[in-house]
């Protein structure tokens, strides 16, 4: 018979917790690397990964400060979709559908990407005109979205309410078929483990304290709380806390973090099929594999890095579901939580060079980083690889906020922010 001990059901933990049983190595950092990437959330992860996957560049560290995905990562509600307005946004974000599309065979771990559809509603005829906009620019940049009446919404997605005597009734919605959800937690675990395989060393509990450059003010390694590490190239991809890191090299971000939330039903039978945004109401729901409603609200109105956010916020949100689906009166919400996300003022991420020689950075993804993940992480192994963006990242610089070349996608967000 099998014991159990309080001490082996820790362990069993941890290992389920690195991987559904397999760990991958917890090594001692080295003195230096060609490339140190900080942060491991999905981004850094995967920018590891695709370093050595595709580059061939293994001596790479990833440093994180807690625990790998313990971020927006694992805190993220999973929605991934394409049909952002501009070229520059289609172009990234349909990069990183396609890669999501064969993730789990890439990394021979299962991100259950479940394509169930992404449906927007629309409340006025602000609403219909701009996802209508939408739809025609996703098509012209062959992303798919198709526009469905308020009949064809509720085919789609039963549980909507249509009727007209709503406060915001539906009037027509945008549908992105390929759109749909992943298991936040898998994206992490796959890209470590596949990363990890390949020799790149992956580091926690390992803060970034500070960014030493060299006599000739290019970037020479990181300070951390475990000591000094000696790097080629920084790619920093730590979301919520760019401005923290970059600011020990003296770059000032046009970056605000916000606290951003969200919150799990109790689980039930699969009752909702799809993904259903509404940005009138703010309000946007899925319902995970396990059962729960994932509903997401929108960030708090001041800036914080305190992982919580107010609790007006939630109800507001859970007010709003509730008139598009008062069937759901009844049930008990379970838990909430809340992440930091680094918002840009025209909503779209910084990826590529900083003023500093060797020193690179990815962020600004705000409150829709997660269905880039894969994407993100692939362009900017490029850029960490060869000094140069990837024609994919080459609009996202940071220069454009001097220049003023910005892509404003403030309308695609679909969080209130
Ligand atoms: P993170 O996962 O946050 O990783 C950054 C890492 O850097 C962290 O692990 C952090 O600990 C580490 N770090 C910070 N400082 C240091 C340091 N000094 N030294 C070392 N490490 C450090 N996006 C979508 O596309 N769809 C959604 O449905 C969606 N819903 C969301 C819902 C919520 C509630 C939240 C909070 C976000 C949501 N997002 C969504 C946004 C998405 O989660 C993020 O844009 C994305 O996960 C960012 O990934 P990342 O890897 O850049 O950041
Ligand atoms: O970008 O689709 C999105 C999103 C949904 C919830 C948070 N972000």
């Amino acid at each position: 018979m099998r014991r159990f001990s309080f001490a082996a059901l820790l362990a069993e933990a941890a290992n389920a917790h690195q991987g559904w049983g397999r760990q991958w190595r917890n090594p001692e950092p080295k003195r230096s690397y060609d490339i140190v990437v900080v942060g491991a959330g999905g981004h850094g992860l995967a920018t590891a990964y695709y370093l050595a996957s595709v580059h061939g560049i293994t001596n790479v560290a990833v440093l994180e400060k807690g625990w790998l995905g313990g971020g927006n990562t694992g805190r993220n509600t999973t929605i991934i979709r394409s049909n952002y307005l501009y070229d520059e946004s289609a172009g990234i974000y349909e990069h990183a559908v396609k890669l999501w599309e064969g993730l789990s065979q890439e990394l021979n771990y299962n991100v259950m990407f479940s394509q169930r559809g992404v449906m927007m509603l629309a409340h006025n005829q602000h609403d219909v005109q701009s996802l209508k906009r939408h739809i025609y620019a996703n098509r012209l940049n062959g992303v798919d979205n198709e526009w469905l009446t308020p009949e064809q919404a509720k085919d789609f997605c039963p549980p909507l309410n249509i009727s007209p005597d709503l406060r915001y009734p539906v009037i027509g919605a945008a549908l992105q078929r390929r759109g749909g959800v992943a298991r936040h937690d898998a994206v992490a675990w796959g890209y470590a483990r596949a990363a990890d395989a390949r020799g790149v060393d992956i580091i926690q509990n390992c803060e970034v304290t500070g960014l030493r450059r060299g006599p000739n003010g290019a970037i020479s390694g990181v300070e951390t709380t475990r000591g000094f590490i000696g790097a080629r190239r920084v790619g920093v991809v730590a979301a919520g806390h760019t401005s923290v890191i970059m600011s020990m090299a003296d770059v000032r971000m046009p970056i605000e973090s916000y606290p951003l939330q969200a919150l799990v039903s109790e689980p039930v039978k699969p009752v909702f099929p799809c993904v259903v945004m509404s940005n009138a109401v703010h309000a946007y729901i899925s319902q995970s594999d396990k059962g729960e409603l994932v509903i997401g609200a929108g960030t708090d109105q001041y800036t914080s890095y305190s992982q919580q956010g107010g609790l007006h916020i939630t109800t507001h949100t859970l007010d709003a579901i509730l008139e598009l689906f008062p069937q759901f009166s009844r049930m008990r919400m379970l838990r909430n939580w809340g992440g930091i996300v680094d918002v840009t003022p025209d909503r779209s991420p910084i990826i590529g060079k900083t003023p500093i020689e060797g020193l690179y950075v990815n962020c600004g993804w705000g409150t829709g980083g997660f269905k880039a993940t894969p994407g993100s992480g692939h362009v900017f192994a490029h850029t960490l690889a060869t000094g140069e963006p990837h024609k994919i990242n080459a609009p996202f610089t940071l220069d454009r906020f001097y220049t003023g070349r910005l892509i404003d996608e403030a309308a695609a967000a679909a969080v209130a922010h």
